[in-house]
């Protein structure tokens, strides 16, 4: 039974997937040296995640529209990173945004909260 909750939990992420890739539109457009400042600056950022979690789809579809290329791990199980994210951040669950800023480490969970900050700190 758990599995074929999981299978349809998984296969209604995937179409959410396609769906988000048809209308995700186009990027924000900065001048080369912006993008450039922009991108030094994401480096302290990593995105924990699961592939078809619809509140990690919709925090990736803010990142790309925000034309930010911040780097994405997967938490699921058996993933290498699922351990740093309970370690660092308390719990499994996702979207996590691990955010480093003058040696010290915040995890951020809400996508909500996730959004709101990168659209405030990347307007
Ligand atoms: N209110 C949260 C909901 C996040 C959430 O429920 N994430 C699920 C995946 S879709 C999760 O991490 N569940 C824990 C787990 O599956 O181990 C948000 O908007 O970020």
């Amino acid at each position: 039974m758990k599995l074929l909750i999981n299978l349809i939990r998984n296969l209604v992420g995937c179409i959410i997937v396609l769906i988000d890739l048809v209308t995700r539109g186009s990027k924000l457009k900065r001048t080369s040296e912006q993008q450039k400042q922009v991108n030094e600056e994401v480096k302290d950022l990593t995105l924990y995640q699961f592939f078809a979690c619809p509140f990690c789809i919709k925090t990736r579809r803010a990142i790309y529209k925000l034309n930010l290329p911040i780097e994405k791990r997967s938490a699921s199980e058996g993933s290498i990173h699922r351990d740093e994210l309970l370690k660092g951040g308390g719990r499994v669950k996702v979207p996590c945004l691990r955010i480093e800023k003058e040696g010290k480490v915040e995890w951020m969970y809400e996508s909500s909260d996730i959004i709101r900050y990168l659209e405030t700190r990347f307007p």
